[in-house]
């Protein structure tokens, strides 16, 4: 029998998985932002992944976009589930309007297929009440959530490699989602329950958001206590069962800092998974103490941040820390420029490295994007030669050649109290 799969949301996780399905099946790729379905449509793609645009070429006869749902044999929900800043709930709007729109649809023996991350029991709570509105019961159509968990800026290899979470409905629907996902992934496909399933991706990002808040205050207490922190997590790295992560400026990007609250929101049981949050979402306090010391004498400082990209390499900056590190410096009357050769549109001006830097009291290198490396600090027009690398990925060295005064977060010179 062909299937025809219809994915709704053609973002960093959708379109991959739409272009992966469509080397076996026909599929439709369904999107609201109707430049994104041009765009497709007109061969081209909207965002850059390594590997895509040759997958593409290689399935373009089996894949279309268009802005509504088609008849199909499987749908897959793709779409996100941001948090509601203030409330710290996740808001369900995208994901609730996927499946009305999947709903006049669907028929017995279709099967739907929920990737995006939503809290504890949302799949039976919300999703399935809304696609069972016209009369059809879950059994006569089959359910699973399949939560993603490929990295951007690996995510094809990481989705055909990775094992994978199917938290189906019933066996048939176990069955039917391992049928369809194993035409391309080579990981290992195990099933369990919907509502594991929902808690497994949880799980994952949270113990990453945990994992990273002990390396932060790490760093702080680096800084404390007189010690090298980077050295000290490279040796105790080397017992065999512990794998320090590495501090950093805050946590970034629409999942590791998210994902935490859609746990917090239901449970009455998260303290550690709420004061790794906090730890974190402080960090960028942290390093602005750290750059006041540094610019200490300047009335009317001038700073550069070098990257506002949630990490490295990436052209993505949703919950980067470099915005709440911005805020801060100008609420204290700095000036702020920005250098980051990745990312284009920003709510702050991107301007070139040498109008980021000339007259500059202090560089803050937030992402650890590779380019920074490449940068030649004696060509650096500055008012006063300082630099604080919060990620530890600059040849200090090169840089106090050039008459630099470095920093390095957690690298134990206490530059405030
Ligand atoms: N970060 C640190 N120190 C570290 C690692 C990361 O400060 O040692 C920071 C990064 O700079 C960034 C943030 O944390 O600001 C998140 O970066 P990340 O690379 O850890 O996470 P994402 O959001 O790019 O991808 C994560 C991955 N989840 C896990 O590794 C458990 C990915 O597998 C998921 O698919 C993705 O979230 C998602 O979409 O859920």
């Amino acid at each position: 029998m062909t299937v025809k799969i219809c994915v709704l949301g053609l973002g960093y996780i959708g379109l991959p998985t739409a272009l992966l399905f469509a080397q076996h099946y026909e599929v439709v790729g369904v999107d609201v932002n109707e430049k994104i379905v041009q765009t497709l449509n007109n061969g081209e793609l909207p965002f850059e992944e390594d590997g895509l645009s040759e997958l593409f070429e290689k399935v373009k006869d089996n894949f279309h976009a268009a802005s509504e749902v088609e008849e199909a044999d499987v749908f897959l929900i793709a779409v996100p589930t941001p948090l509601e800043e203030a409330l710290k709930i996740a808001d369900l709007k995208f994901v609730r309007s996927a499946a009305e729109m999947i709903a006049p649809h669907l028929q017995a023996g279709n099967m739907v297929i929920l990737e995006s991350t939503v809290s504890p029991g949302a799949s039976e709570n919300v999703v399935i009440p809304i696609l069972s509105q016209y009369g059809l019961k879950p059994g006569e159509y089959s359910y699973v959530h399949c939560p993603e968990r490929a990295i951007p800026g690996k995510t094809l290899h990481e989705m055909i490699h990775n094992d994978r979470v199917v938290g189906a409905y019933d066996p048939k629907s176990a069955t039917f989602a391992k049928d369809i996902y194993s035409s391309f992934v080579v990981g290992n496909l195990y099933d369990t329950t919907v509502r594991t399933a929902e808690f497994v991706k949880l799980m994952e990002n949270t113990y990453r958001d945990v994992s990273i808040a002990i390396a932060n205050e790490f760093a702080r207490m680096g800084d404390e206590f007189g010690i090298n922190i980077w050295d000290a997590i490279t040796l105790a790295n080397l017992h065999p069962r512990v794998n320090i992560l590495n501090p950093g400026p805050g946590v970034g990007g629409h999942c590791i800092a998210i994902d935490p609250w859609f746990l917090t929101e239901t449970s009455t049981k998260t303290r550690m998974v709420s004061l790794a949050r906090s730890i974190n979402d402080n960090m960028p306090n942290y390093v602005h103490s750290v750059v006041r010391s540094l610019v200490h004498g300047e009335q009317k400082p001038v700073i550069t941040i070098f990257g506002v990209a949630y990490k490295g390499n990436v052209d993505d900056w949703r919950a980067t820390p470099a915005l709440k590190l911005i805020r801060l410096a100008e609420n204290e009357g700095y000036t702020v420029r920005i250098f980051d050769p990745h990312v284009t549109t920003f709510p702050y001006p991107i301007t070139s490295l040498e109008e980021a830097t000339r007259d500059s009291d202090c560089i803050v290198l937030v992402t650890d994007h590779n380019l920074f490396r490449d940068v030649d600090p004696s060509s650096l027009q500055m008012r006063n030669k300082n630099l604080f690398d919060t990620r530890n990925i600059l040849d200090t060295g090169k840089w106090e050649d050039a008459g630099f005064t470095c920093k390095t977060l957690g690298n134990g010179t206490d530059n405030n109290s």
